[in-house]
């Protein structure tokens, strides 16, 4: 049975222009001029373009002592009703464990996702085995990309030496570095200075994470990855100093990506002044949010190209979670919702204000991400072939942001009472209708796991184009002898 959704105009990266597109078994067999033959879906008045791609989500994560609230259910059937069609989760080796276990485990998780799904794995800890089974992760299981974290100093943080390692296997490999940017030394420190001194509330967590801990990592992590010859992914970039380091290495050409997330574009630090405690700890989450200087940028970076994907980091936890850091903020879970908002969010704050336009909307929300991850065109694009993951958007639909309608498992909203213009009318998932005009109609087990090969055997990337050679040992004329 083929599915034909009529009277649209298609929307893509680099295109805008009206045509129909005929579904068959879940990919698009067809796209061109009145089309018949089928189930037809009307997008009059609407866009036709690639479903959402949120490439940063922890589902059903341990993490801070619980674990997130969204499991693979929850969290794709949210990213489906706002026109997320495929999420990318990071699979997290817990110390001394196989990173090829931790990946089975984390694929036990997702029997149930409504959505295809990815993994990024994490370098928790280094040695041999780490070593040995990134090549496995690569050449067997479909994995192209790899996470550091630079804080949580005592659980999940790598250090430089340990990152330095596993960014040259990284590149050996063919495949992607990633780095969550932030000094955890630094911030471990001035935590443990803000609780002794009594600042005990939420609003110290953002206190302990200025941006200058971000934007020296970014730094860091862009100066390691340039000597590994590896390129580099920076998630959750909120501030300026990440942004401009991210921008002068690509200047210098090296291949870097920054990745501001739908919350720091649209939320700000004035958040944590809140006088109501779980008002401000719903919003804790790393990197914090950030003034008007910082949003500005990441808006700069989004159309200028400098920054290249808009996340969501989506890592839910409710308010009971969150009250586990009354009377110290260093136990609030980390983390915020944003998989069902991202798209409308960015849609009604960029495209309707005139920041970005339609098609870079789409390149930023799916396109990009499925070229950078490697997994384009079979996702991000609009083309005969391609998985039918498309989200029918209808620019003229509103609603009110509210925890009440919400499809996330969690009992508040960070964007709670946000107007916004711009929908899906139509979800469809490899050619499942899972969202028709607000009614929810997802099937539990649809997802399938979207294998992603290495980008290229070797995937340099260099400021300074150079060929890697073994450092050439300089014959002396003469050597002292020690002790004249
Ligand atoms: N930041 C969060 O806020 N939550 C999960 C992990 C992270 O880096
Ligand atoms: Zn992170
Ligand atoms: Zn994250
Ligand atoms: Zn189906």
């Amino acid at each position: 049975m083929s599915t034909i959704i009529k009277n649209g105009t298609i929307v893509t990266a680099d295109l805008t222009y009206k045509a129909d597109v005929k579904i068959e078994g879940g990919k698009i067999v067809e796209i061109g001029q009145n089309l018949s033959g089928g189930k037809e879906l009307d997008a009059t008045g609407c866009y036709v373009m690639p479903g959402g791609i949120d490439p940063h989500t922890h589902l059903e994560m341990p993490f801070m002592g619980t674990y997130s609230a969204d499991d693979f259910e929850s969290g794709t059937r949210a990213g489906l009703a706002g026109g997320t069609t495929m999420v990318v989760d990071f699979a997290l080796p817990s110390p001394g464990q196989s990173l090829v276990d931790a990946l089975g485990m984390w694929h036990n998780k997702t029997s149930r996702a409504t959505a295809d799904f990815s993994f990024h794995m994490a370098v928790t800890w280094w040695g041999e085995q780490v070593f040995n089974d990134m090549a496995t992760i690569v050449n067997e299981k479909g994995i192209n990309s790899f996470k550091h974290f630079m804080a949580y100093k005592g659980a999940l943080m790598v250090d430089d030496d340990e990152m330095f390692s596993s960014f040259q296997r990284v590149g050996e490999l063919g495949a992607l570095a990633m780095v969550h940017a932030e000094n955890g030394d630094v911030v471990a420190q001035m935590q443990a200075k803000l609780l002794a001194e009594g600042n005990n509330g939420p609003e110290a967590h953002a206190y302990s994470r200025p941006a200058e801990v971000e934007g020296e990592a970014t730094n860091r992590a862009i100066m390691i990855a340039d000597m590994a010859g590896v390129p580099l992914y920076v998630v959750h970039t909120s501030c300026e100093q990440a942004h401009e380091a991210i921008r002068r290495a690509r200047a210098k050409g090296m291949r870097v990506y920054g990745e501001p997330l739908i919350q720091h574009l649209t939320l700000d630090e004035s958040e944590y002044s809140n006088p109501d405690w779980d008002h401000a700890a719903r919003r804790v989450m790393s990197p914090p949010f950030r003034n008007k200087t910082h949003q500005d940028s990441l808006w700069a970076g989004l159309s200028s190209g400098s920054l290249q994907v808009v996340a969501t980091d989506h890592c839910a936890f409710t308010s009971e979670q969150k009250r586990f850091g009354i009377g110290d903020f260093t136990k609030i879970p980390n983390g915020t919702g944003g998989l069902e908002d991202r798209m409308p969010m960015l849609w009604t704050h960029g495209v309707n204000t005139g920041r970005i336009t339609m098609n870079e909307f789409v390149a930023v929300t799916s396109t990009n991400i499925a070229k950078i991850l490697n997994m384009y065109p079979k996702k991000g694009a609009i083309l005969v072939g391609a998985d039918a993951d498309i989200v029918v958007w209808d620019p003229a639909k509103k609603k009110t942001i509210s925890a009440a309608s919400q499809q996330s498992s969690i009992d508040y909203n960070v964007f709670e009472g946000k107007e916004v213009t711009g929908l899906p009318r139509f979800t469809l998932t490899r050619g499942h209708l899972a969202i028709n005009d607000g009614k929810v109609d997802t099937r539990e087990g649809h997802g399938e796991f979207v294998k992603r090969p290495p980008v290229t055997p070797a995937n340099k990337a260099l400021s300074t184009w150079k060929e890697i050679t073994a450092p050439r040992k300089v014959q002396r004329t003469g050597i002292p002898a020690t002790g004249v």
